[in-house]
């Protein structure tokens, strides 16, 4: 059914609670919610309701357009010197006994591997480690870029970037500017957790605080420059610190205008020391789409990462107010599947991706990191060698 005659029989139920349809009117106006609007959505609302919502917005902005990427990326440590207690991922630096550290070389191969394939950006975090610093990450853009210039490089976060000109005795302003220059294309959206200190200093002490996180992204569009920007939710935070976390959001995108996308990351809780606390179900990360979709009004997507909630609640979340799954990753990225993530080597091909999203009756486009398009996949036909290949199996005797 159309997004719109759905919003208007919504509108018609006379059972509709007061509240609820205030909110409903406020999305068809396309006015914006407030704080206490998005808790009452949190608090209040159900699923049903959230879809029509969510997927009215969806439309208006995009159609049936569902965007994703052909990307690789690379873990340079799994060695950290913070401590979250979420991440199941990083081993402490003082028990240095199942970790990764890779040298620029190792890199580099990582990179050369990919030489001749058709992928358009490389998404470079991991861990926190001191020999990773300012000339390190400088050096790594630049060889990077010298090796293959129309890769997009989507590197590190303001963990990192806090951490690295601090020891390095700049500011924000002047770290991100050295950045830049040395080939840094835009910023991946991690370590934002939850901004608010109440949450963030019982998962995430230590690391840099959330107004800091907002600062150095602040900083980095006004070099012009795009960023992500995401949210850990569904362990210890009680609703409105989600609302007040995109809240903050919101603001510095009113401001600066350079996010380009809100990716929500479901916590998950194997072999980490929050592994007590059970995880959300698929209901509460379709309703997290749905409020980040309405209440994000300046941002442009919403993207469900398919390695970490799996394929079949991507394709769900597509009418749930996302609109981008993320890429085909070619199983280079470990953090999900050490916590937990169904995806145990998550690799898609191009045609398995474009095939997720039409059986859900929407409409691939291949974007690069800054969604211009690069391939509309609606009408395209894949080549022989890209269809499953059937086998004839032989005649025993
Ligand atoms: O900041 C760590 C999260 C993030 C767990 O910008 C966990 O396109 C859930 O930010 N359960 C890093 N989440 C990944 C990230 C990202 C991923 C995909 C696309 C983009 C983008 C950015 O992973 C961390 C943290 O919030 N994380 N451990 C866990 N147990
Ligand atoms: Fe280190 Fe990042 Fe893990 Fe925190 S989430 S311990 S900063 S790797």
């Amino acid at each position: 059914m159309n997004s719109e005659l759905s919003l208007n029989i919504l509108l018609a139920d006379k059972n509709l609670s007061a509240e609820l349809r205030a909110v409903a009117e406020k999305v068809k106006s396309d006015t914006r919610i407030s704080f206490e609007d998005g808790v009452l959505l949190f608090e209040k609302a159900d699923l049903g309701f959230l879809g029509i919502l969510a997927n009215y917005i969806r439309e208006k902005r995009h159609g049936a357009k569902t965007y994703f990427n052909r990307n690789f990326h690379i873990e340079p440590t799994n060695l950290c010197v913070y401590d979250c207690k979420f991440c199941s991922y990083s081993v402490l630096i003082k028990e240095r006994s199942d970790g990764w550290e890779f040298t620029m070389q190792d890199m580099l191969d990582i990179v050369k591997r990919y030489d001749n394939q058709p992928v358009t950006e490389v998404h470079i975090v991991g861990g926190v480690l001191p020999q990773y610093d300012v000339t390190f990450y400088s050096e790594l853009f630049r060889a990077i870029h010298n090796h293959r210039p129309d890769l997009h490089v989507k590197a590190l976060t303001p963990v990192e970037y806090h951490y690295i000109f601090k020891k390095a005795k700049i500011d924000y302003a002047t770290g991100m500017k050295l950045m830049k220059e040395a080939g840094l294309d835009s910023i991946p959206g991690g370590g934002a957790e939850i901004f608010h200190p109440d949450v963030r200093s019982r998962i995430a002490k230590d690391k840099c605080t959330g107004e800091q996180w907002l600062q150095i992204h602040e900083e980095w569009h006004k070099l012009g420059m795009r960023s992500n920007a995401t949210m850990l939710y569904g362990h210890i935070e009680e609703y409105w610190h989600r609302v007040d976390h995109m809240e903050k959001l919101r603001e510095l995108q009113d401001k600066t205008g350079g996010f380009q996308t809100f990716i929500p990351l479901k916590f998950r809780n194997q072999d980490n020391q929050m592994s007590d606390i059970p995880e959300v179900s698929v209901i509460e990360d379709l309703r997290n789409y749905a409020i980040s979709r309405i209440y994000l009004d300046n941002f442009d997507h919403i993207k469900a990462y398919w390695a970490m909630i799996s394929r079949n609640t991507a394709q769900l979340s597509l009418n749930f107010g996302v609109d981008d799954i993320d890429g085909t990753l070619d199983d280079t990225t470990k953090i999900y599947s050490m916590a937990g993530a169904e995806e145990q080597h998550p690799a898609m091909t191009t045609k398995e991706l474009v095939d997720l999203i039409k059986n859900v009756g929407r409409h691939p486009i291949e974007r690069d990191t800054l969604y211009n398009v690069i391939t509309d996949f609606d009408d395209y036909q894949f080549p022989e060698e890209d269809k499953p290949k059937f086998y004839k199996l032989p005649v025993l005797n």
